[in-house]
């Protein structure tokens, strides 16, 4: 192996190349970074831990919060809340926004987080993960509310996934690439592993809940039909499934091998977009996929180009190898905007 380069190292380095990243925005970085190490820590201790099972409490969603989901909010708000990078948080677990603690200096930058995405895994040892997205405060205004999130994702400094798998794997984005770092749990450090990650144009892998099927619409039907018709299909080849259920580790094997991730807007609740928030799940993966070569659109248009209107919005996604995105999104112009 060659010389192993961390974490801050990788940091430093860009900020010396590109200039890009500033020193708030590496120290943010880094603390997400050390607040997923601790989370790792509590994902593997498991029932060791006592931290397997529910909370016995309901996020703003109406979603059960699982004791990890609690633990895993409460480590990223302590971890960031004193370093002075900070003006606000947001979360999948909490109803508004968590704005730092006067007693603490107030920094740029706004910080999203889903802090354990995969929640439904928990408890049967399948990888889940922590995902983060990072904004810059508006600067024409002192003080700091909801309305100071609601930026398009094409706004984002930067954003990130941590996976808890067979590895843990950081994978991140500051807008020049994307890089992916080890954990060495003997070193306690993050070890880059790979960077300018690429997703391929092409694909022949998808991921989708195929028990929804009956309820999507037509174009998504119409993707999906293809696959299954195989070689003898329109398509002229045989197509593959996955579908782990959480979406870090499903982004992480499109981001590895290539493939498409599809939760899309069905109808049995047609008033709502999707099951995937906007602002903790989908904006932030679609930087990470974009960033790679790889596209991302709800059907009608890029997801980095949608204006949330509220801090949990959801949105339908639609991500991954380009040519095939570009494919479903046309089925859905064709259909006339289903
Ligand atoms: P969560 O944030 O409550 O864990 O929900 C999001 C997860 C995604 O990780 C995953 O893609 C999806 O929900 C799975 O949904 P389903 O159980 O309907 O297949
Ligand atoms: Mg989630």
């Amino acid at each position: 192996m060659g010389k192993r380069i961390s974490l801050t190292q990788y940091l430093i380095e860009q900020q010396r190349m590109h200039g890009h990243i500033p020193a708030q925005l590496r120290l943010l970085i880094e603390v997400v970074a050390r607040a997923c190490k601790r989370i790792a820590i509590s994902v593997n201790k498991g029932a060791l831990g006592d931290v397997l099972g529910s909370a016995g409490t309901e996020n703003v969603q109406g979603e059960v919060q699982k004791k990890l989901d609690v633990i895993c909010n409460e480590v990223l708000i302590e971890a960031n809340e004193w370093g002075g990078h900070l003006a606000a948080m947001a979360s999948e677990e909490m109803d508004g926004i968590y704005v730092v603690p006067n007693r603490f200096p107030q920094g740029e930058y706004l910080l999203l987080f889903d802090p354990l995405d995969g929640s439904s895994n928990i408890d049967v040892n399948v990888s889940i993960g922590t995902i983060f997205s990072v904004l810059k405060k508006p600067d024409d205004h002192a003080g700091v509310s909801e309305q100071d999130f609601l930026q398009p994702g094409s706004k984002q400094a930067a954003a990130g996934y941590c996976i808890y798998g067979p590895q843990t794997t950081l994978v991140l984005t500051v807008g020049d690439g994307v890089a992916m770092f080890t954990l060495d749990r003997e070193q306690g450090s993050w070890v880059l592993t790979q960077d300018g990650v690429t997703i391929p144009e092409d694909t022949k892998e998808f991921a989708i809940n195929m028990s929804n099927m009956r309820h999507w619409a037509p174009p998504v039907r119409r993707y999906i039909d293809e696959c299954l018709a195989g070689k003898d299909g329109p398509r002229g080849k045989d197509f593959n499934m996955r579908w782990v259920a959480s979406m870090v580790a499903d982004v992480h094997r499109i981001l590895t091998r290539g493939g498409i991730f599809m939760y899309p807007w069905d109808k049995r609740e047609p008033d709502k977009p999707g099951k995937l928030r906007l602002m903790y799940e989908a904006n932030p993966m679609s930087f990470i996929v974009e960033q790679a070569g790889g596209a991302a659109t709800n059907g009608q248009q890029r997801i980095l180009d949608i204006q949330p209107s509220k801090l949990h919005e959801r949105v339908s996604v639609i991500l991954g190898s380009k040519n095939e995105v570009e494919r479903v999104t046309a089925y859905h112009r064709e259909a006339g905007g289903a």
